[in-house]
């Protein structure tokens, strides 16, 4: 696996790229153009210069996370032919600069979502927590408030431009079932993964996070069979998975590990992390090891070594710990751990499979 952890860019991030060299095994970033809005190209020009700078501390650029999709191809539009035409031009200038995945998620409106940003945990260190009971009744323009205001970082997902219209784009979903979003999806990669290949990146869609519909949207990368079904959509290698096991597995019914050998030829990019589960539809997201969690990234982690996985990996969401001043989700010292558990583990199974070869042959 190649291991690369996500970076918001020069002055968006906290950490610098020096501090992210420091971690043992780190070969690249997951970035991405933040202040490009979703639908418009992303510039040659501010390409290279993430370049130039990924470049200087020998770290690759490979991955995007992410290039959003304009909510009129999900809600397919007539104007989403302009926003596809666009997503094609960014893929090509994306492949002039050696860029190899590129993430996205197709879920209406929002992105993750979680109803508090800093819950405590019994050693002081926070994580974002899913409280089902407080989706199922809150006001979404409330949550947007309360998630927006309290930061001195812009939220992944949570962009202001992007909530401007949420009670127009509330209104358009309307009547949106999860077949339209099918066929939505459908259209955009049909349209797309001939590109991709062509200039050979590989598109890797994100789950939904959390994997079950919310405030009434439709949602519909949730479970295997969604996985499947997305793959028969167009049936090219290029047409792919960012396999995150936080998002699959707050859901009892998928079994992370399996989807990871089921589908490890087709999973281009993986965030590993591990979140508690209480049985009711709440979660808290934890640090990445085994027994704090409900999800087994040992398992995780083993079934992509079996598969012979050699595709880009990430540290998901992490706890903040240690006072740090950071974005919630993306403290640097949590996802510094997650990291070397996840290299612990990757290096114990690569060791001992040699000891089993020496000692067969
Ligand atoms: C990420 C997602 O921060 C996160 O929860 O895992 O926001 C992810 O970047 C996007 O869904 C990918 O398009
Ligand atoms: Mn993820």
């Amino acid at each position: 696996m190649k291991m690369v952890l996500r970076w918001f860019g020069e002055g968006n991030d906290q950490v610098p790229l020096h501090h992210m060299k420091q971690i043992p095994g780190l070969e690249g970033v997951a970035w991405a153009l933040h202040d490009i809005p979703a639908g418009e190209v992303w510039p040659l020009d501010k390409i290279s210069e993430i370049r130039k700078q990924a470049d200087s501390h020998g770290l690759n650029m490979d991955v995007v996370e992410s290039v959003n999709i304009h909510e009129d191809i999900k809600l397919g539009l007539p104007t989403r032919d302009k926003y596809i035409e666009n997503y094609r031009t960014t893929i090509k200038n994306l492949a002039s600069a050696g860029v190899k995945v590129i993430c996205y998620n197709f879920m209406p409106v929002f992105d993750w979502v979680r109803t508090d940003l800093y819950k405590e945990h019994e050693d002081g260190s926070t994580s974002l927590f899913f409280e089902k009971s407080i989706i199922e009744n809150i006001d979404p323009m409330k949550l947007v408030k309360e998630i927006s205001l309290n930061k001195n970082y812009s939220m992944p997902g949570w962009e202001p431009e992007r909530l401007k219209y949420l009670t127009e784009l509330f209104k358009q979903y309307e009547g949106i079932t999860e077949e339209d979003l099918w066929d939505h999806l459908q259209y955009f990669l049909e349209k797309i993964i001939p590109i991709a290949a062509q200039y050979d990146i590989k598109m890797a869609i994100h789950p939904d996070d959390p994997p079950f519909s919310v405030f009434g949207l439709p949602r519909i990368m949730k479970n295997k069979a969604d996985i499947r079904r997305l793959l028969g959509l167009v049936d090219n290698p290029y047409n792919g998975l960012t396999l995150c096991s936080g998002s699959f597995g707050v859901n009892a019914d998928n079994n992370v590990a399996e989807m990871v050998r089921e589908f490890s030829d087709r999973i281009h990019f993986a965030h590993i992390r591990n979140a508690k589960t209480f049985g009711n539809g709440d979660f808290i997201e934890t640090s990445h090891r085994t027994s704090d969690g409900t999800i087994d990234i040992y398992e995780i982690v083993k079934a992509l070594h079996e598969e012979g996985f050699t595709g880009y990996v990430r540290p998901d969401h992490g706890r903040q710990i240690w006072d740090e001043e950071c974005r919630p989700g993306y403290g640097f010292y949590d996802r510094g751990l997650g990291i070397m558990y996840l290299w612990g583990i990757w290096d114990s199974l690569v060791r001992a499979g040699k000891e089993t070869y020496h000692v067969t042959n």
